[in-house]
Parts: structure tokens; sequence; C-alpha cells
């Protein structure tokens, strides 16, 4: 689909964006396959990411893995770690038990969980990003999720500004078996092509959330009209959907409130790119021992923050920074702080 607008440009977007993000992206598959960058089955992959803006890769993550995570997710309710956020009834709060049987958006536990490079970045998905990248993949937020999120159709690219903006990824992880009555991870199949705006200009909102609202109308209709349909994700544990930059994506409605809907999102940049939705400017990357990068900080969004929870917010930076240069003995110090070792 061609956004008229832009259609002279090399990108779909105004901004750019990554070699799937041309207009003669299968030309460049075509290219990267003759010369042996990329294998038959991985070009399938990317056939498809280039034209339905999302990929799939069943059973991804082993269920012992899983498990092993389930474990410290639980942990976390009944004894939040320091510096764990959640985003819960349009607020972001430190993490609370109150918080378990409502929808919640759980910040960043990866920083507690030693096989975070391995949950975050299973085989199929280290390769699929570090190909799209051209470079390391890095996993700049993770949302961990008990219930399914009701949130509206939406585009990535609004809230999550990079200094790269269309070079955005996500994936979502099925932690159980999805239940469609507990609101299932939905998105448009094509419409990261359709590029709208906020205000005309520019892909971040900026807190402008009526330009935001009226942007994602726009794309809405012109997905409409375009005969471009919403599907759920019907998800088995283990499966991993990772979407492109600018993919409409949510939460259907929750149908049984009793039921659970455990899944675990990552968004992720390639090296050399960096956030610029909050302060990253003492923030460094550090890698993992897959070849894959986290950044070294929690840094909750300031301007988020509730107002009711100054003197944690504030000290959360400064509790969990560190000028370890290596990942895994950083995590293990954060775990044994948590747990009081
Ligand atoms: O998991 C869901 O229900 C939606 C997640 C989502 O929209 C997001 O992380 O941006």
């Amino acid at each position: 689909m061609t956004n008229e607008s832009y259609e002279n440009h090399i990108y779909y977007s105004r901004y750019g964006g990554l070699w799937v993000d041309r207009h003669d992206a299968h030309d460049v598959l075509a290219r990267k396959k003759a010369e042996g960058e990329i294998d038959e089955e991985m070009a399938r992959h990317f056939e498809h990411f280039i034209n339905e803006g999302y990929v799939i890769f069943p059973r991804a993550v082993s269920n012992e893995l899983i498990d092993e995570y389930l474990s410290m997710f639980e942990q976390a309710w009944q004894s939040p770690p320091p510096g764990i956020y959640a985003h819960c009834e349009r607020k972001v709060l430190p993490l609370s038990k109150d918080m378990y049987d409502k929808v919640a958006k759980v910040s960043d536990l990866h920083y507690y969980f030693p096989r975070a490079h391995e949950i975050i970045f299973p085989e199929p998905v280290r390769r699929f990003l570090t190909l799209v990248y051209d470079r390391p993949p890095v996993v700049f937020q993770t949302m961990s999720m008990r219930k399914g999120t009701e949130e509206q159709l939406h585009t990535d690219t609004g809230p999550l500004t990079l200094t790269e903006p269309v070079a955005l990824t996500a994936s979502w992880l099925a932690l159980e078996d999805v239940d469609l009555r507990a609101g299932a991870l939905e998105y448009i199949p094509g419409s990261h092509h359709i590029e709208v705006l906020v205000n005309g200009v520019s892909k971040a909102h900026q807190g402008d959330y009526v330009a935001y609202g009226k942007a994602l109308a726009e794309i809405r209709q012109r997905c409409a009209e375009n005969g471009l349909q919403t599907v759920q994700f019907t998800a088995q544990k283990g499966d991993v959907l990772i979407w492109a930059a600018d993919l409409m994506h949510g939460g259907a409605v929750i149908e049984d409130s009793t039921l659970t809907r455990k899944s675990l999102v990552c968004h992720f940049m390639p090296l050399g790119a960096m956030p610029t939705f909050y302060d990253f400017s003492k923030v460094n990357y550090v890698p993992y021992p897959n070849g894959t990068y986290s950044l070294d900080r929690i840094t909750p969004r300031s301007e988020e923050i509730s107002d009711t929870q100054p003197a944690i917010a504030n000290s959360t930076a400064s509790d969990i920074a560190t000028d370890d240069k290596r990942m895994l003995p950083l995590v293990w110090r954060r775990v044994r702080r948590w747990i009081g070792l």
C-alpha cells in the first residue's frame, strides 16, 4: 500500500526507517538472500514482515524458562523489587499487590531476571532482530502483564520516541495459552505503512493526546478504507509476535475478568539509537551474553509518575545506577539486594 504524500521517497515514512521500510524492501531482501545473508526460512518471515508489519515465531520460548519468569513475576507482586513501576488506571505507581487483579503493565522486571537475555531474545527473535537492524538489537523497555490491557489500537511511535523513530520494534510473548475472553493482543495487518503524523509533523505525541487521538482515528479510517481488518492473536504459551514501529495494535476487551492473560512485551531499538522520551543522558548499553544489549538503568517517565510517590520516584535512578560493564553480575547484585541477601 502506498502512502500518497511520500510515494516518491525511498521510505514509506517521512522519518525514514530500516531496510524493511523501503518501497524496494523486497529487492533488498532478494539481494540479502542471494548473498547468503538470509536463508530461505528467514526470508519467508521477512516477506511477511515487510507486507503485513508483523511476524510470528511459534513456541520460541520454552515452558521451563517461562515458568521460571512467572515465578519471579509472582514474587514481585508480593515483595516488589526496588525501582519497579506499573502503569495502572492511567497512573504510573510503584508496583504493589493491590494491582494484582487489575489491568496493570509492570515495567522492566527483566532487570531482576538473570535469564533475561534468553526470554527477551530467544534464538529466532535474536536472529530476526539482528538482521532487521543490521546491528545488534537493544531492549530498552519491557512490560509484564497478568491481565489483558484493553488498550485501544495505537502505534508505539507516538509515546515511545527514539533517535531513529521508525527503528522501533516490539515483541509480545505469550506466558500462557490465550483465552480470547481474556482480551487478546489485537492488531491490523498492513497498517504499518499508513503514516499519519501528529499535528501533521511529528511521530511523537509529546503529551498532546488530543492530536495523537486524532492521528490514530485517521489511521483507523484509512485502514477501513483500504479493507484492513483487526485480527486477534490466539497465541499459545511460548509464541512470540514481533511488530513493526507503526503497526496498529492494542488489547481486546476483556469479556471475563476472572481470566488472566499473562504476557511479556519488549520494546527494541538498534545499537546506536537511544530513546528520547526521557533523559537517557547517563544511560549506557550493557551487553548480554548472546550478542544483544539492554540498558543499565530503570528511569521511569518523570512526567507520568504519580505525585503521591515523589520519594520513591526520586530514589529510583540512583538506586539502580551502576558503572558495571557486564549485565549478568549486575542482575545478580540487583536480585540479591531485592531478596535481602
Ligand atoms: O498486550 C496488549 O494487550 C497490548 C500491548 C500494547 O499495546 C503495547 O505494549 O503497546
